[in-house]
């Protein structure tokens, strides 16, 4: 039978998919037709572009434009361009890479950002569409802003951000946010995945939508302030929902308490809108549930934060892992960090890679102070009396180390 329009569906095909056979994207998605139908998305629903079926962080549109399958994790497109501020990568610095993906002829580039604090100008993702995806580990990649702008900016359909943290080392500012997102048009999709949006001291708190559809999943948004009231950009502490943009929040965590309880953590206006989905919202918000997450200073969760296993935890598209590359298990906890204790030991993997180095009961003897460079700085004597300073842990672990008191680790403070 024929395919009229050489989408890759035949005539017959578009009958029974109810799709148009004189259109190659009849939801216009930029996934054709005929791709759609033979991994069994769906051709007339435009928001699966973004979704990842395989759940190996590359969306559907990429898959498509890479010519990967979208239904097996095990096909997948390299990165095009690697940042490692230590060299060996393509660039040193995130704008250089997003510049080259710019530049090129092709479209749909995927940047992998090896770890490290990033404190490079406001990072402008538009012209092309470009997938930010930040290497998976204990630390993952931070970008924090020093100046009085959002960290990054998203002018384009089809821009996708994976696992990176945005914070802001700056004082209060008006306007602005951790990411900010403007990217209108019809069907204009833009993701956030497996991201942490902490500690933006801005007007317009965590996330700013000033145009398009901005898909959050698994997403943390904690302790950002927005609690001006006059604000440049207007406030809302977590997200900031504006001209006629479209918020859809799923298996997520906003959380952001300040002094001022009238500013709402998802504040929508001018035509915005906005759906929850299994996710924790400080207030109760637009139907997210109003537990406290208990995530720490980095957004990980702590081991009794009711984000692990949620009640009621739902089965969506989602990551195979979490921020830290550790596999997700069924239902997903909420938020960017998968709780994950593979030894009992009461202490979170990512936590005690983090900070041990492995995951030993207590401190290894190869555990160093250059691993623990907030430490390194801070004198003795702010160390409180009643917490034993790191560095005289016995070395040496009880074979039988008693079973820690959940939520009360050894140790797990660290100076501010
Ligand atoms: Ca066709
Ligand atoms: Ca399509
Ligand atoms: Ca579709
Ligand atoms: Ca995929």
């Amino acid at each position: 039978m024929a395919d009229t329009d050489g989408d890759g569906l035949n005539d017959g095909g578009e009958l029974i998919a109810g799709t148009d056979p004189w259109d190659t994207d009849s939801d216009d998605d930029g996934i054709t037709d005929g791709y759609e139908v033979s991994k069994a998305l769906n051709p007339l629903n435009y928001q699966d572009a973004l979704e990842d079926k395989d759940g190996d962080r590359i969306p559907n549109l990429y898959e498509f434009i890479r010519a990967t399958d979208a239904n097996s994790a095990a096909s997948k497109p390299a990165a095009d361009y690697t940042v490692n501020p230590a060299g060996g990568g393509t660039h040193t610095t995130i704008t250089a890479a997003i510049t080259a993906a710019k530049s090129g002829v092709n479209d749909c580039r995927i940047i992998l950002v090896k770890p490290g604090t990033y404190t490079e100008a406001m990072l402008d993702l538009s012209g092309k569409r470009i997938m930010l995806m930040g290497e998976q580990g204990a630390s993952p990649p931070v970008i924090s802003s020093a100046l009085a702008s959002s960290c990054i900016t998203a002018k384009i359909s089809g821009v996708v951000i994976d696992g990176l943290v945005f914070t802001h080392n700056v004082l209060y500012f008006n306007g602005w946010s951790g990411i900010h997102v403007d990217a209108p048009g019809y069907h204009s999709q833009v993701r956030l995945v497996n991201c942490v949006v902490r500690d933006n001291p801005c007007a317009s708190g965590g996330v700013i939508l000033a145009g398009g559809e901005v898909l959050v999943d698994h997403c943390t948004v904690v302790n950002n302030r927005g609690d001006e009231t006059t604000g440049e950009g207007g406030t809302g502490r977590g997200f900031y929902v504006s001209d006629d943009s479209y918020l859809r929040l799923r298996n997520s965590i906003v959380w952001n308490p300040t002094s001022s309880p009238s500013v709402p953590q998802i504040n929508i206006i001018s035509g915005g809108q906005c759906t929850v989905t299994n996710s924790i919202v400080l207030g109760g918000e637009q139907g997210g549930t109003n537990l406290d997450p208990q995530v720490d200073r980095f957004g990980n969760l702590r081991p009794t934060s009711p984000a692990i296993n949620p009640v009621g935890g739902v089965t969506l598209p989602v990551s195979l892992t979490d921020i830290h590359g550790e596999t997700r298990t069924n239902p997903p906890d909420l938020g960017a960090d998968e709780h994950r204790d593979s030894d009992a030991d009461g202490l979170p993997d990512a936590w005690e890679t983090r900070f041990f180095g492995n995951l030993a009961p207590t401190a290894p003897p190869t555990r160093t102070q250059t691993d623990l460079p907030q430490r390194k700085s801070m004198p003795s004597a702010a160390i409180p009396p009643s917490q034993t300073p790191m560095l005289t842990v016995p070395m040496t672990a009880p074979s039988s180390p008693p079973a820690p008191t959940p939520g009360t680790p050894t140790r797990m403070t660290t100076p501010c």
